[in-house]
């Protein structure tokens, strides 16, 4: 069984989806600090959760028997910046939790870091596996600190860890609540129900990005892959496309011609995403586990427009 902490999240809602379509409901358990919303997921069981109190997330585990985690539950960059000390209780504490629980019950656990583990002293280019990571945001020292407590989980107390290095996520289904790169899914919404959008990042602030298809995949395929294909563990490069506002702009209006775009920018928001690379080197996920995204920037858009076309319509 699995349990699926930060169910209802932007990542979650669609995970928690997928996984109860393949192993069916009752062997996916979602839990999340807030109550799912209509359409959640599949139905199946649900439990309002905290990650920072460790007796119940225990018991859970125990009670459903569950041998794999998929920790998801976390603070994002930009609201993490707003209040850093419960950022860190929230991200590092959830996340001990999780690993303690994992050692007594011997569960596999899939932790997503982030492009956020990097920081402006790391080659933004082509950014390798094994790099410099000093970030400047609360949220990345919480990524590459967990990174690393996955990786001393793994040694220490043989508890399979696994993460990935996820760059900016872009979904149709849940919204994403305060990271640096939700304008890339704002637009959407704003391009079809006003023509316009204004962008709280630069026209030329080029970041690494991926459709939430391949993103699933892509935490599927590693937790799925044999052991001894992995030599790195927490946590993998991953990245499927890389854009620019005004590229993004551009794609969209090749499909609404009269869709403008107007560059608002948000200090700390731009401050954040120039601190991260803009291009990362995956070839460790895709020579380790056969990483390949199916979405490129033409694809995604073409679907996110007729998916947020749809929802728009039924709203
Ligand atoms: C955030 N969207 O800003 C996330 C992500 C690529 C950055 O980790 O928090």
């Amino acid at each position: 069984k699995i349990l699926i902490t930060g169910a209802t999240g932007q990542i979650g809602s669609e995970l928690t989806r997928v996984l109860r379509q393949s192993y069916g409901a009752d062997n996916v358990i979602a839990a999340s600090n807030r109550k799912p919303s209509a359409d959640f997921a599949e139905p199946g069981p649900f439990y309002l959760l905290d990650v920072r109190a460790g007796d119940r997330l225990d018991h859970l585990v125990a009670e459903h028997r569950c041998d794999t985690i998929f920790h998801l539950a976390a603070l994002l960059s930009a609201v993490a910046e707003t209040r850093p000390q419960e950022a860190w209780d929230i991200n590092m504490n959830g996340l001990l939790n999780v690993l303690e629980t994992a050692r007594k019950h011997r569960c596999a656990i899939f932790f997503p870091s982030s492009i956020g583990a990097f920081g402006p002293g790391t080659p933004s280019i082509d950014t390798p596996q094994d790099t410099l990571q000093r970030p400047t945001t609360i949220y990345g020292i919480t990524k590459v600190s967990g990174e690393l407590l996955c990786d001393y989980y793994y040694r220490h107390f043989g508890v399979d860890t696994r993460g990935l290095r996820y760059p900016g996520l872009i979904s149709s289904e849940a919204p994403p609540g305060g990271g640096s790169t939700d304008y890339a899914v704002e637009i959407f919404y704003a391009a079809l129900a006003a023509r316009h959008y204004d962008c709280f990042l630069s026209a030329d602030t080029q970041l690494d990005m991926m459709y939430m298809p391949d993103a699933i995949d892509a935490a599927l395929k590693l937790m799925n892959t044999a052991p001894d294909k992995l030599r790195h563990r927490n946590a993998f490069n991953v990245t499927a496309m890389s854009f620019t506002p005004a590229e993004l702009a551009a794609e969209i209006r090749k499909r609404i011609p009269d869709f403008t775009i107007d560059y608002r920018i948000d200090p700390v928001r731009q401050a954040i995403a120039s601190s991260w690379p803009r291009h990362m080197n995956d070839s460790a996920a895709r020579a380790e586990w056969d990483w390949q995204p199916r979405f490129d920037l033409a694809a995604m858009v073409e679907d996110m427009l007729q998916k947020i076309a749809v929802k728009l319509q039924k709203n």
